[in-house]
């Protein structure tokens, strides 16, 4: 008589080494499709919930037992991929395949709601997944962040004046300070910055959402970013710090910890040093990081999502720590008999 396999679990390590990475890519691709089918109706809550819905399903197909350490918010704000929520195959107690144990996981289904719902440039669906413990868990504050590339990430400070890092970055790349242009979120709160930036010289890209996919950017040569600056969301810090780690770029932060109840949060997640600047090691700490990233809308550095006939094309980064390898995929995910396939 056949005896039924018993499931293998596997250690979250070796899963992040393997090619768990292309499962993910599929979890970020179909929250991609999903929100892309509403840009431009301007509504963000409809775009946001499509993305959400579409991820939590996906991520359902993924060999691990995996938990949300950023997510939607916590489970009585969010109704899927709240913090703390189990995901993952290997929560269906029918599944008999190999499995890999610990993984945490950060999610943003759709990094700029507002550029979805408008059709701007750089929405994206992204993920990043570690071995358990291995990504901040990280409260929904603002942060500081300066974020640049490999050339310059050891010759600028969070704490330094903006002309001075502007100076080692053009430096570091070879060329003057009105050669750089660093993107900046397009905040009243920047007013200051703003001017510091412009008196070097330098130019800037103000944007309106978006901080991640612009810090990704930075760290990739030929992209047009050279370096981001101000105060953004926290959470999308984290997720920067995953991809720096496979780009080899850095980001610097610092949690903006204004009010008690600010505080306290920060405590309820184990955090007690409020003056603490992070570098991407302490923000993903893992040591087999995974990143995936969608385009939804046009970016520089992937398409958006391209509907045509019964086929859908996606442009996509898949990053890992471990080993080291950035790939930059594009899809065309074929629905019926009839898809064309163009090169
Ligand atoms: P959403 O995807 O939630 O719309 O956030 C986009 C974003 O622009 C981030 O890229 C950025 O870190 C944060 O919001 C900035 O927050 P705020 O809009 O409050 O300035």
């Amino acid at each position: 008589m056949k005896t039924e396999a018993a499931p293998v679990k596997l250690t979250a390590r070796k899963a992040m080494e393997s090619d768990l990475s292309l499962e993910f890519l599929r979890v970020v691709e179909q929250a991609a499709i999903a929100c892309a089918h509403t840009m431009g109706q301007g509504d963000r809550h409809l775009s946001d919930q499509a993305a959400v819905e579409a991820m939590r399903h996906e991520m359902d197909t993924v060999p691990i037992d995996g938990t949300i350490v950023i997510g939607e918010g916590e489970r009585d704000e969010a109704p899927m991929l709240f913090i703390g929520e189990k995901v993952g195959m290997a929560q269906h107690t029918r599944h008999q395949g190999r499995s890999f144990d610990g993984v945490d996981i950060a999610v943003d289904p759709l990094e700029g709601t507002n550029l979805c719902a408008t059709g701007a440039a750089n929405a994206i669906a992204v993920l990043a997944a570690s071995e358990h413990g291995g990504l901040l868990h990280a409260p929904d504050l603002y942060m500081e962040k300066l974020v640049v590339g490999p050339s310059s990430k050891h010759l600028v400070d969070l704490d330094a004046p903006v002309r001075e890092n502007l100076r080692a970055i053009a430096r570091a790349l070879g060329r003057q300070v009105d050669e750089l242009t660093v993107v900046v979120l397009d905040r009243p709160r920047h007013e200051q910055l703003i001017e510091q930036i412009r008196a070097t010289g330098a130019r800037i890209r103000l944007i309106g959402d978006g901080d991640l996919s612009a810090g990704i950017a930075a760290a990739v040569a030929g992209s047009g970013v050279h370096a981001v600056m101000g105060t953004g969301g926290a959470p999308e810090g984290v997720l920067t710090a995953a991809a720096m780690r496979c780009l080899n770029g850095e980001i610097f932060a610092r949690l903006v910890v204004q009010k008690p109840e600010d505080e306290e949060r920060c405590r309820a997640m184990g955090i007690t040093d409020f003056d603490k600047v992070y570098t991407s090691e302490d923000l993903a700490s893992g040591d087999s990081l995974i990143f995936a990233a969608t385009g939804v809308t046009d970016g520089a550095l992937m398409k958006g999502v391209r509907f045509f006939g019964d086929g859908v094309r996606t442009s996509s980064v898949v990053m890992q720590s471990r080993p080291a390898r950035v790939r930059f995929i594009d899809t065309i995910h074929i629905q019926g008999a009839q898809t064309l396939v163009r090169f």
